[in-house]
């Protein structure tokens, strides 16, 4: 382990079912897949058919948020899901999938789609990684399948996720799910979570929380950054952010 960021935070976040106990030093924030293909027009959240417009609401907040981490000294992971330029990380399952004429690897107004390197795959400008944050391609649904995410976040000791991105019963569920298995305490944030269709994205947060917390909390970000400014150990508060 290359280490917990300092002494102990610990923090009682309100949340669904219950307050969300955590210790800010083992917390990382994970914002995932915040890219033009999915919140931009011409990108492959688009192409499947969705009014990308529905995820706008999930960038202000996100961002307060991501402010607030940084002041706060997390753990900052943002995924991005893609495929290397000759797809062979991608299943011809997931190719064919929706039958699309313009899809995963065909080129698009943003270069092509879905593909690292490519205009569209890019975080959005709002929400760009500062330098040093951790940038994890996925070529999955889930940002632990194929990547060193596990291994990561072990090794900075972190065992509680906030959650942040897109979309709310895709990638983040499916996040939500593996993470859980691996013992990791998500708290989804319903505020910078967000679903092409509202229907689905009540249902998502609806099935993380049901049952006692079958996969973790569901909470929202103006809660988060009360706990992110409560006075340390130390009586400091959060160290000055520097513009990256
Ligand atoms: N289609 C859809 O809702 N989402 C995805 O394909 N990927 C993510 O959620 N990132």
């Amino acid at each position: 382990m290359t280490g917990v960021r300092g002494a102990e935070r610990p923090v009682e976040i309100p949340a669904q079912p219950y307050p969300f106990d955590c210790d800010l030093a083992r917390t990382a924030l994970i914002v995932i897949d915040m890219q033009r293909d999915f919140l931009e027009p011409g990108g492959f959240g688009e192409l499947l058919g969705n009014d990308v417009g529905q995820l706008a609401r999930t960038i202000s907040p996100t961002r307060r948020l991501l402010e607030a981490a940084r002041a706060a000294q997390l753990l900052i992971v943002h995924t991005r899901e893609g495929h290397r330029p000759d797809l062979r990380d991608c299943p011809p399952t997931k190719r064919a999938r929706g039958r699309l004429t313009t899809g995963i690897g065909d080129e698009g107004p943003n270069g092509r789609i879905l593909v690292r390197g490519q205009r569209g795959h890019a975080i959005i400008d709002e929400l760009a990684p500062a330098p040093g944050e951790v940038v994890v391609d996925k070529p999955g649904k889930g940002a632990f399948y194929a990547t060193g995410l596990q291994e990561l976040l072990h090794d900075h000791g972190v065992t509680s996720l906030l959650v942040a991105g897109v979309t709310t019963e895709v990638c983040v569920h499916t996040t939500v799910r593996e993470a859980n298995d691996r013992a990791f305490e998500c708290l989804a944030l319903e505020d910078c979570v967000g679903s092409y269709s509202p229907e689905l994205h009540d249902a998502g947060l609806a099935m993380i929380c049901a049952q006692g917390g079958i996969f973790g909390w569901v909470g929202s970000s103006p809660d988060v950054l009360s706990a992110l400014r409560k006075p340390q150990p130390d009586g400091s508060t959060t160290r000055p952010v520097v513009p990256g």
